[in-house]
């Protein structure tokens, strides 16, 4: 064989920059906090189970964050994963590797799950996103390719990162359907939906852009 074999990382991704990650938290928290203190959040608490107290949630304490911020763009497992030598192999992604991109946020979401930054991807962004991603996630729905993009901003004790994308594409399904929000309100960053079960997605009046390095995670 080969002397030489090809090394898989965990994963790909965008990993935000130092400043951007910590510009990020800092709107990610005053999102959290803003929520958090609203009356209309407060009618639904219920979604939350047991969480809440009598004073209410600490979003910001139910939700643990951990790691690097990044928005994941194939999950390869050193290699384990099917797929994930056809991805390591794509042109864009031998052509992109260590390259930097401005990752645009238009949204803040919270299910009972997962708190997440919904990431909006340009064409030459797209190039690295794999074909089936959204396929996996959903088998029986045609979702919009890139439509999961997203960085995990924490998630609820004991639940896997994976989530936030799952749960990411439950709102992308409502919103294909013309599902209307229960209730609506405008904030200061932009405008808040909710869609029972403890959803609440915030479409901001202003995306948020991040800076990034495209590329692998080897812990
Ligand atoms: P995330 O992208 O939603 O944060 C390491 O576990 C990283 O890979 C995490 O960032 C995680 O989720 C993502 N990840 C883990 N398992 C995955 C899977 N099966 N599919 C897609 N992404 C996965």
């Amino acid at each position: 064989g080969s002397l030489e074999e090809a090394v898989y990382p965990l994963f790909y991704g965008w990993f935000l920059t130092h400043k951007s990650q910590s510009h990020t938290k800092e709107k990610g928290k005053k999102f959290l906090k803003t929520l958090g203190e609203l009356d209309e959040f407060k009618e639904h608490w219920d979604d939350f189970g047991g969480a809440a107290s009598e004073t209410g949630i600490n979003l910001e304490e139910y939700f643990e964050r951990k790691g690097i911020l990044h928005c994941t763009t194939e999950y390869s497992d050193y290699g384990k994963v099917k797929g994930a030598q056809e991805y390591a192999e794509l042109e864009a992604v031998k052509k992109f590797y260590s390259t930097a991109f401005c990752l645009q946020i238009s949204g803040f979401f919270i299910t009972p799950r997962t708190a997440g930054a919904r990431v909006q991807l340009t064409d030459k962004q797209l190039e690295l996103w794999p074909a089936d991603s959204e396929k996996e996630a959903m088998p029986s729905e045609e979702l919009p390719h890139g439509s999961r993009a997203h960085i995990t901003l924490g998630c609820a004790k004991d639940v896997e990162p994976k989530q936030t994308g799952l749960d990411l594409l439950e709102f992308v399904k409502l919103e294909k359907e013309g599902q209307q929000a229960l209730a609506e309100k405008d904030i200061d960053q932009g405008k808040l939906r909710y869609f029972g079960k403890g959803m609440w997605m915030l479409e901001l009046y202003e995306n948020v852009t991040v800076k990034t390095i495209f590329g692998g995670f080897y812990p």
